[in-house]
């Protein structure tokens, strides 16, 4: 349900159930987290790249899976986001190295906010993000209560979860939700590069570049100074400082080793 291969340093996982959109089920959930951890404990892994396969990238939740219409007890959908979709976006956030998405078509309730919790997003011009949850009656999942209302305030994040109305790729990109919106069939190639070339970047710093940025979210202008006090003398101690002073002093390329 999740297809894995690493190459240069990349970690491509791809979303794997391309007739239902690559909804969730269960074994897709413990499969993306397998992955996941793998990033974080894998040193040959330095960046991860998430996409879908087939037309869609992810429609959320498969809705078949646990159709409430069956009858028996209803589910409980906050076990579910507990057990399921809460540690992907764990494992996407607390991860030190960069998570790249490929957005290669609709990402939908679940689907988009997994999408929109990764670092750098690129989508293909013809995806579209639809926070689908109130047109069956749910709630906004998967982070994105927090995420929309931070990247685009009240206002958008509000109008996007009340109609479920779908956003283009393109006004995503405007609006800042993601990085960029590329033409389809440049999608994968630009995102692969993209890729490619953060794990041939160094990786504790990138690391702990990521980890700095969402932490500023929490914290006032004194902390978040004394936490890039922190975070650089780390990265000052690192190999891949000294060798990308060396690289530049030289006017030659870095050759960073992720430490
Ligand atoms: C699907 C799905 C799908 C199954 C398309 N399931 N088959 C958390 C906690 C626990 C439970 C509940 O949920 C959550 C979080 C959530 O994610 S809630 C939101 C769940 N997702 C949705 O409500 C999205 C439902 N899908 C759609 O609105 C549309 O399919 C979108 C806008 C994604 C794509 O539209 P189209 O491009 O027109 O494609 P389509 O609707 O024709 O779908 C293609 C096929 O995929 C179709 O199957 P079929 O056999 O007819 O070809 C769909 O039934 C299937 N599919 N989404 N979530």
């Amino acid at each position: 349900t999740v297809l894995t291969a690493l190459a240069d340093g990349v970690l491509t996982l791809t979303l794997n159930r391309p007739d239902k959109l690559n909804s969730f089920n269960k074994d897709m959930h413990l499969a993306l987290h397998a992955g996941l951890q793998r990033a974080h404990d894998d040193a040959a892994v330095r960046a991860v790249l998430l996409t879908g396969a087939g037309r869609g990238f992810c429609a959320g939740q498969d809705l078949g899976d646990r159709d409430p219409r069956n009858g028996g007890e209803a589910p409980d959908l906050g076990h579910t986001l507990e057990a399921y979709y809460n540690p992907s976006v764990r494992l996407i956030r607390s991860l030190a190295k960069p998570v790249v998405c490929a957005v290669n078509g609709v990402a939908a309730g679940a689907g988009a906010n997994i999408a929109i919790a990764c670092d750098i997003v690129l989508a293909a011009k013809s995806a579209k993000f639809v926070q689908a949850f109130a047109k069956i009656g749910l709630v906004p999942d998967a982070g994105g209560s927090w995420s929309l209302t931070r990247i685009l305030g009240e206002p958008r994040a509000k109008a996007l979860t009340l109609t479920a109305e779908p956003l283009g790729a393109e006004k995503a990109a405007e609006w800042g939700l993601i990085w960029k919106a590329v033409e389809d069939a440049a999608l994968m190639d630009e995102a692969t590069a993209l890729a490619k070339s953060l794990a041939a970047g160094p990786t504790l710093g990138l690391g702990l570049t990521k980890q700095m940025i969402q932490a500023s979210a929490g914290n006032s202008l004194e902390e978040q100074l004394d936490l890039e006090r922190d975070c650089q003398r780390r990265a000052g101690h690192s190999a891949d400082y000294a060798e990308g002073v060396a690289a530049f002093l030289e006017k030659r390329k870095p050759e960073f080793r992720g430490q």
